[in-house]
């Protein structure tokens, strides 16, 4: 289902303006403070570089600017998930995220300025399909290969949660304008995030703000929010029935959603507190696009490769679980996550997504170079 980009690139008025440094000052800010200050307060010296770099940034509207700086990227913790481990040092140059996801009023105005179809809009190209699927796998009848995309349909019973075919639908007519299929449309949903966006679609209007999708390693920087070591972008606190603090899941996953967030599926972006950048939804809401190819055994790789900054992550892709299907990062989790399932929303929680995959719990942010 792999599809080209349609519409043209065309920056939104005011975003890509270029950001000037005033880099003579920098410099002697810089050099008076190694003089005063001295070496052996080095960290010092970086963080009011930073500060006089926030200062004299440009502000992007609906963007913020993260400072560089370094961090532990993955876990420690006895998580099942050994994709996070194990943690390894990475370092990260400053740059811009927006402060919340996409929301379907900002892809409308894309869709509408360029005319993109996205690849939920088009039916699946077969001979592009089965490249991702293991060999033999039989051609689906011609009634199955339409325009549609995946939505979440919870079960009224109990369920085994080893088998996502019991919550997950392939549904004709489901794209971003129509998120749980053609009864469905956008009213009193416009400030909710865009969902049913292939990373191909996510790239597209990135390409057109002027902007790019986040690296792995920038997502999770930004959505560390200052803090070190803790498990979620708040902090360590864990969410629960009384203590909501980001749209995700309660009561019992999949088939009893309690709701006491207040939202069964997607919430309007900055409904909760931001992190310590003063970024909304990091964790929960909706999954995020990266721009990353996802390797499963990527951090065994990295913990022995000297540090680079800003990684860009692997060259190629690599699931064990679905070898024949490349997949890009996704992170963040959503209101379908859940303590007892997936707890996705942690900082540290990743997962790959194959590039031409929308689903109903899955939308992205940009993220901008200085
Ligand atoms: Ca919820
Ligand atoms: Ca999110």
């Amino acid at each position: 289902m792999s599809s080209k980009h349609q519409g043209s690139s065309k920056p939104i008025n005011g975003v890509q303006e270029s950001v000037k440094l005033k880099k003579g000052s920098l410099r002697f800010v810089y050099f008076a403070a190694l003089i005063t200050i001295g070496f052996g307060i080095a960290f010092a010296t970086t963080s009011l570089l930073n500060r006089v770099e926030k200062a004299s940034q440009k502000s992007l509207s609906g963007m913020i600017w993260i400072p560089e700086g370094e961090f532990q990227m993955g876990t420690l913790e006895d998580t099942p998930n050994k994709n996070e481990q194990p943690p390894h040092l990475v370092k990260i140059k400053g740059f811009w995220i927006d402060e919340h996801e996409v929301t379907n009023e900002q892809f409308q105005k894309f869709v509408e300025a360029t005319g993109y179809i996205t690849t939920a809009e088009k039916a699946p190209d077969w001979d592009e399909l089965k490249k991702q699927l293991p060999p033999g796998t039989p051609k689906p009848a011609a009634e199955k290969l339409v325009a549609g995309s995946l939505v979440f349909l919870p079960p009224t019973h109990p369920v085994p949660t080893d088998d996502v075919s019991l919550w997950w639908s392939w549904t004709p007519g489901a794209c971003w304008k129509h998120p749980e299929g053609p009864g469905s449309n956008l009213d009193n949903r416009l400030n909710h995030p865009v969902v049913q966006v292939s990373w191909d679609d996510a790239t597209a209007f990135a390409a057109w703000a002027g902007k790019r999708l986040p690296t792995e390693a920038e997502w999770e920087y930004a959505s560390r929010g200052n803090l070190q070591g803790k498990r979620f972008s708040w902090g360590d606190q864990l969410p629960s029935d009384s203590a909501r603090l980001t749209n995700i899941w309660q009561g019992t996953f999949p088939h009893l959603n309690t709701k006491l967030d207040g939202w069964e599926r997607t919430s309007p972006v900055k409904s909760f507190p931001p992190n310590g950048h003063g970024l909304h939804d990091m964790a929960g809401n909706v999954w995020e696009w990266c721009s990353d190819w996802y390797r499963a055994d990527q951090y065994q790789q990295m913990a022995n490769k000297p540090k680079v900054a800003s990684p860009e992550g692997p060259a190629n892709s690599w699931d064990p679980n679905e070898p024949h299907t490349p997949k890009r990062v996704t992170r963040g989790g959503s209101y379908l996550c859940h303590a007892s399932y997936c707890e996705s929303y942690r900082n540290a929680a990743r997962r790959g997504t194959a590039p031409d995959t929308g689903m109903s719990h899955l939308g992205f942010r940009c993220a901008q170079s200085k």
